[in-house]
């Protein structure tokens, strides 16, 4: 049978496989191989009914078309990059760097804007701004439910993942997208730091229906930039790639060079300059790696 790894702690794995969820472990073979098994891989596997309880044993992985080693998860398509203005405050950098890794990654980038009831309409327009022409967005309430059909819809279809700091509602988004009955816990943020307390720990994948997959996951901050040279970087910013060819120069960095297509857009206030502010920053760090 075929199904999905949708959980995994200490050696068990809970596969799904379109109807039910059945615990088991992997098959002999694959353990001694040290072949690790990632939550999301599609696995062959037979159930084990021995003793009266159903067990499953994972014979291979069917499919891995992607994985992600912090978290470890497998075969996502999409990742929503949850952030909030207020509690916690939104870190623009972290979070153009999570869409560059997606664009990286070939892991398609959505935007939540989450806690909008802390804010007024116009800090949220402000912030809708910045990403509304570069990827698909929603904005959410999560004690109220606002926004969520939106975002359901965005996700339909995909195996998509929430990602974003710590206390930005990401559990608290799973569970209005969850079925009712079944539900992940949720934290509180710290009065005194404003941040959340990494309250989800397990990497865990509810089946939505319509072929749609929702991961929950722990501590998705950050996806590895590591070793993508300044050009890769500026390749990984949409706004970028569709001026780049009205650059006077076709290797333009779109820093120090005359007649820069990107930086008259900068200037005309076509190209947001906080996410400029985070190319100049990647492209730093990127640097640091080269030396
Ligand atoms: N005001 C307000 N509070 C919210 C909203 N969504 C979530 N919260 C609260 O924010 C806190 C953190 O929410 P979680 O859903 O646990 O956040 P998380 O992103 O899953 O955090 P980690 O699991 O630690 O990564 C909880 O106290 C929620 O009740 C919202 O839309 N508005
Ligand atoms: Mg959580
Ligand atoms: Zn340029």
């Amino acid at each position: 049978m075929i199904g999905r790894i949708v959980k995994g702690i200490g050696g068990f794995y809970f596969v799904h496989d379109g109807h039910e969820t059945v615990m088991g472990k992997a098959r002999g073979n694959l353990k001694r191989n040290r072949e690790l098994l990632y939550v999301g891989d599609i696995v062959d596997f037979e159930i084990d009914d021995n003793d009266g309880d159903r067990e499953c044993v994972i014979n291979r992985v069917v499919e891995r078309k992607n994985f992600l080693t912090r978290p470890p998860v497998s075969n996502l398509d999409m990742l929503v990059v949850v952030f909030s203005v207020k509690d916690p405050d939104a870190n623009y950098p972290v979070i153009d760097k999570l869409l560059a890794g997606c664009e990286r990654a070939g892991i398609k980038p959505v935007i939540c804007i989450s806690k909008i009831d802390l804010i007024s309409t116009e800090v949220l327009e402000s912030n809708l701004e910045i990403y509304r022409d570069l990827y698909p967005v929603a904005a959410v309430n999560g004690n109220t439910g606002e926004g969520l059909d939106k975002l359901e819809e965005i996700i339909r279809g995909h195996s998509a993942a929430l990602a974003g700091p710590s206390g930005v509602g990401k559990s608290t988004i799973t569970n209005h997208l969850i079925e009712d009955g079944m539900s992940v816990q949720t934290g509180t943020i710290s009065d005194k730091t404003g941040r959340g307390r990494h309250t989800t720990r397990h990497v865990e994948i509810f089946a939505l229906g319509d072929d749609t997959y929702l991961y929950d996951t722990p501590g998705f901050t950050s996806l590895e930039l590591q070793n993508a040279e300044p050009e890769e970087i500026r390749s990984l910013f949409p706004e970028f790639r569709q001026r780049a060819g009205y650059c006077r120069y076709a290797d333009c960095m779109h820093i120090n060079e005359p007649e820069c297509a990107v930086k008259a857009a900068l200037e005309a206030g076509e190209i947001n300059k906080s996410r400029y502010q985070s190319y100049l920053m990647m492209t730093e760090e990127a640097k640091k790696w080269l030396k």
